[in-house]
C-alpha cells in the first residue's frame, strides 16, 4: 500500500490526504515531522519535503501537485477531481494556482516568525510575502464572486480547486490569523466551512 509521509498540519500533506480519500485510493498515513523528526524523515526522503509519497512499488515522490498527478493516474479519468471540459479545467487550474501561491506565502510568514530567531527577522520580507498572500486570497475571492469552482468529473462534493482553496484557507486562518482578516473573504470562509463538514475533510483534520 502506498504511504503518505508528513503531518496534517501541512496544508500540502492535507490536500493530498483528502484528495486520496476522495479518489478512493487507500494509503497509510505516516505523520512524521519535517522539523522535530528530521532523521526519521531523511531516512525516507533525504530532501525532507512533506508531503512525500512512497508508492506501492517503493518509488519516493514529492511535491503535492506531482503526487496528485500520479494519484489521478491511478484513479482514472472517471474519478478525477478535475473537470473534463477545457474551459472549466483552465479555471480550476487558475484557482488551484492562486490557492497554492497564497499557501506558499502563508508558510513563508510562519517560517519567518517561527523558524528564524526574532532578531534575525526581516520586516520588508515579511511585508512582501504578507502582501502577496493577501493578493492571492483577494484574487481567489474575486474569482469566487464570478461563480462557484467547477465541479469535478468524478462527481465528488468538491473538486481539486475547491478542495485546495478550502485546505489553504483553513491552514492560514489557524496559523497566521493576525495576517488574514475574515471579513474581506466571506466566500472563502463559506467554502472552507462547507468543506470542513465533509467526511473526507473530517477524516483528515488539520493538525
Ligand atoms: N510545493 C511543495 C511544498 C511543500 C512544502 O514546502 N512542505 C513543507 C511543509 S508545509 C516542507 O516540507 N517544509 C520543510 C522544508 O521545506 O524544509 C508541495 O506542493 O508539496
Amino acid at each position: 500500500m502506498m504511504q503518505l509521509v508528513g503531518m496534517l498540519d501541512s496544508p500540502y500533506v492535507r490536500r493530498v490526504a483528502v484528495s486520496l480519500e476522495l479518489l478512493g485510493l487507500p494509503f497509510e498515513s505516516r505523520p512524521i515531522s519535517v522539523f522535530r523528526q528530521m532523521d526519521a524523515f531523511r531516512a525516507i526522503n533525504p530532501v525532507i519535503k512533506a508531503p512525500t509519497l512512497v508508492t506501492a512499488e517503493g518509488t519516493v515522490l514529492m511535491d503535492s501537485s506531482l503526487i496528485l498527478d500520479w494519484a489521478e493516474q491511478l484513479a482514472g479519468p472517471a474519478r478525477s477531481l478535475w473537470p473534463a471540459a477545457p474551459a472549466e479545467r483552465l479555471r480550476a487550474l487558475r484557482l488551484t494556482g492562486l490557492a497554492l501561491a497564497a499557501c506558499e506565502k502563508a508558510v513563508q510568514i510562519v517560517y519567518e516568525q517561527q523558524v528564524r530567531p526574532p532578531e534575525k527577522q526581516h520586516q520588508p520580507w515579511l511585508d512582501r510575502v504578507h502582501a502577496q498572500m493577501l493578493a492571492g486570497f483577494g484574487a481567489l475571492e474575486d474569482e469566487l464572486r464570478r461563480g462557484p469552482p467547477p465541479a469535478p468529473a468524478g462527481g465528488q462534493p468538491v473538486g481539486q480547486a475547491e478542495l485546495t482553496l478550502a485546505v489553504v484557507w483553513h491552514f492560514a486562518r489557524q496559523l497566521v490569523p493576525q495576517h488574514l482578516p475574515e471579513a474581506p473573504f466571506p466566500l472563502q470562509r463559506a467554502a472552507s466551512e462547507r468543506a470542513e463538514a465533509l467526511a473526507a475533510f473530517a477524516a483528515w483534520p488539520h493538525g
